[in-house]
């Protein structure tokens, strides 16, 4: 889909400007640089000669109310900015395509679904929850991972997040959760974090999300990339086949370079250092042609199944774990064309999880119940108008059509004089299709109306337990030091306190530990449970740590030079780590020419001050004596290496790197290695040194 302005600048007039000038305000003169331009209009059409000076009735006189250009132009500036979305308003779109390898076509009819080695294209939205629109995208945070597939029987979007649970069991508590995540409404602050009073408090009163509150605890949201997250469509859906059997479903991205994740302290210095991290890394990898792909993936599984489940699969606080019901790769997705305008594209994208298409069905998890109604009614507020699916980025790539008429933006002008149905004056006009157009499972309800929680959505620890006793060492001392983090940003010690006591029910030893890094000389009782906590099988699947991949692609590494640095070890391990698929990144005290010692010259990518070691995954420092020198009394040097190091990065040095280490008290372990070896950076480049922790920070 192409939606820039070429049509319209087509239309427009082409004025050749070869001999530039333009006489600016002050009356001095603009040079622009020659080519054929089309012509700059008024919205009318209306070509004009002058876009620098306002009608003035003398050149020291008042601006007049004539000056219908200026008048225009203001007006429409004005109302540039459309309402960001409640939640998910930080995010990166980016075009793409999915591809079918395996058909369930014995589970559903959507083609979408059944028909192999197509490329159907796709719009991807991946965003923070709580932070507005211009907030950083690096918060603690989920990720929402949002696709709309323009397949060839309608959109389909499958509009999921980086974790496969959610907080809450009920949609008519996702008011309650987004105002208390949501910057506090007297003081404003703090924008974009779950470190705060109102949070913790709501969380203390909701033991269900207490499962979601692990995934949320562990650095699944601090995700290294935006191409190194998972993706869950949470909810079950149902898959219905061509003799109306209907198979329950859960959607599952798996990315292809593997999962990886940051350290907190490295996340907090990369929101400063550049607070468009992920939106840049992404439009980087596009732009370099490293196309992000992920596996699609379902679990299917059928209502005998779900009924021996030992929780409720409508139940969104809860996982079926890849033990139970293993993960069938069917498909993948791949992004690869950055849209042409960031607002006509990723803000005015309408995702709804109500737009299925035939052969898919919904669930009746309650969550999910209340998202169908959500997402199309915020749109109206959004994008201002029930004909949003007329913009490019939302509307359907297949024929569509029906008698919806009129409204603010209408943009089709549908001829004839019917626009009802049925009818018998047009032969044209669209009509129903009764087969193979969308229809509803038939499923019998049976039971008493009424404002019920069910009682099978009564366990609200059990998986929480289940996904703490899953990690890894590392991992479950992060999610005990992310509680303490959390919890002491919390004013009130009775939320802190409540917060320990339901961690009683997970595991006592997280409890204590929590309780010991908030200073408490008690732990205090954990709150009566809604149902007894079962010991459910560990699912190392739940891991990050284990599905690291044992690669470069996709990851970058920093090399901090200055004047004198050595031309042969810098082209070694360049050429070593571009071979083994990373970016690769020069840092130096200035960013125009450094010149080596063999008297070429490179031009840094960054200086040294902007450019911390937070930004690579790991990095080598080759600095001549005379170079180190200079760099000693230069704390940004200093902290380069000593984040690399207490990030548990693979770090390479030659005799200037190892003084600088040794000015910064850096001991020497397995992930420090000689710059003369490119290969034992390499491996060590692939990897973060879990074992090096201990060294450099206290975890709960
Ligand atoms: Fe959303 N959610 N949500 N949500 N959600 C929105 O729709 C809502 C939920 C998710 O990139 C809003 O267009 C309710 C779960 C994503 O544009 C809004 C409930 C999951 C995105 C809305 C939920 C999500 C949204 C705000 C509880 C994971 C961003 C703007 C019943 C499965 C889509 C908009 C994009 C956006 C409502 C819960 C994912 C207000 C009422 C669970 C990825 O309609």
């Amino acid at each position: 889909m192409d939606n820039d302005n070429s049509q319209k600048n087509k239309q427009a007039k082409s004025v050749a400007l070869s001999d530039d000038s333009l006489i600016g305000a002050g009356g001095e003169l603009h040079q622009i640089a020659g080519g054929t331009h089309p012509a700059l209009t008024t919205n009318q059409g209306v070509a004009l000669s002058d876009d620098q000076n306002s009608l003035r009735a003398t050149s020291r006189g008042p601006t007049l109310l004539e000056d219908f250009i200026l008048r225009e132009k203001i007006t429409h500036f004005d109302h540039e900015r459309i309402p960001e979305r409640i939640v998910h308003a930080r995010a990166t779109g980016v075009h793409g395509f999915f591809e079918l390898t395996t058909s369930l076509k014995q589970y559903t009819t959507a083609k979408i679904l059944t028909e192999v080695n197509e490329k159907i294209p796709v719009f991807t939205r991946l965003s923070t929850v709580a932070g507005g629109a211009g907030s950083i995208d690096t918060p603690r945070d989920v990720r929402g991972f949002a696709v709309k597939f323009y397949t060839k029987e309608g959109n389909w979007d499958l509009v999921g997040n980086n974790v496969p649970v959610f907080f809450i069991q009920d949609a008519i508590k996702f008011p309650d959760l987004i105002h208390a995540v949501k910057m506090e409404p007297d003081r404003g602050f703090p924008q974009s974090a779950t470190a705060h009073d109102t949070f913790w408090d709501f969380i203390s009163l909701t033991p269900e999300s207490m499962h979601m509150v692990m995934w949320i605890m562990s650095d699944r949201t601090i995700p290294r990339s935006l191409r190194m997250i998972e993706g869950f469509g949470v909810h079950s859906f149902r898959l219905i086949n061509d003799k109306n059997e209907s198979t329950f479903v859960k959607f599952h991205w798996r990315p292809k370079l593997g999962l990886q994740s940051t350290i907190w302290d490295e996340t907090i210095k990369i929101s400063g250092a550049d607070p468009d991290f992920h939106r840049r890394d992404m439009f980087e990898a596009i732009q370099a042609g490293n196309f992000p792909e992920w596996e699609f993936a379902v679990q299917l599984f059928t209502q005998e199944q779900a009924d021996k489940f030992p929780f409720d699969h409508l139940d969104a606080t809860k996982l079926i774990p890849e033990e139970l019901v293993p993960l069938q790769v069917i498909g993948r997705m791949v992004l690869n064309r950055w849209p042409n305008n960031f607002f006509a594209e990723t803000e005015q994208v309408a995702y709804c999880p109500a737009n299925i298409v035939p052969g898919i069905d919904f669930s009746n998890d309650p969550l999910l119940q209340g998202r169908l109604f959500s997402y199309l009614d915020t749109q109206l507020s959004r994008l201002g108008t029930s004909n949003f699916n007329q913009i490019p980025v939302n509307a359907p790539k297949c024929p569509f059509g029906n008698l919806q008429r009129d409204g603010h933006m209408q943009m089709e002008q549908p001829a004839g004089r019917v626009s009802y149905e049925p009818n018998t004056l047009s032969e044209s006009s669209p009509r129903e299709t009764p087969s193979g157009s969308f229809y509803s499972k038939a499923v019998s309800e049976t039971g008493e109306k009424g404002r019920i929680r069910a009682e099978s959505f009564a366990d609200h620890y059990s998986q929480a337990r289940q996904f703490y006793l899953s990690q890894s060492a590392y991992e479950q001392s992060h999610i005990a030091s992310a509680l303490v983090f959390e919890l002491s940003k919390v004013e009130h010690v009775h939320v802190r306190k409540a917060i320990v006591g339901h961690l009683r029910h997970i595991e006592e030893n997280l409890a204590s530990r929590v309780g010991a890094g908030l200073g408490l000389n008690t732990i205090p009782d954990a709150p009566k449970a809604t149902s007894p906590v079962k010991n459910l099988e560990p699912s190392p699947a739940l891991q990050i740590i284990g599905k690291m991949k044992d690669t470069l692609e996709g990851r970058s590494i920093g090399i901090l030079i200055a004047d004198g640095s050595d031309s042969v070890s810098i082209n070694n391990i360049k050429k070593a780590a571009t071979k083994a698929g990373a970016t690769v990144k020069f840092i130096a005290p200035k960013v125009g020419e450094t010149r080596l010692n063999d008297g070429s010259i490179i031009e840094a990518d960054g200086q040294l001050a902007g450019t911390p070691s937070v930004l690579f995954d790991a990095v080598a420092v080759l600095l001549s004596d005379e170079g180190v020198k200079m760099l000693l009394t230069e704390n940004a040097a200093i902290d380069f290496v000593r984040d690399a190091y207490s990030h548990l990065k693979g770090i390479s040095v030659d005799n200037g790197g190892l003084t600088l280490l040794k000015m910064a008290n850096i001991e020497h372990d397995a992930g420090v290695v000689d710059s003369r070896d490119e290969h034992a950076f390499i491996a060590v480049a692939k990897t973060r040194f879990w074992e090096r922790e201990k060294y450099v920070r206290t975890l709960a």
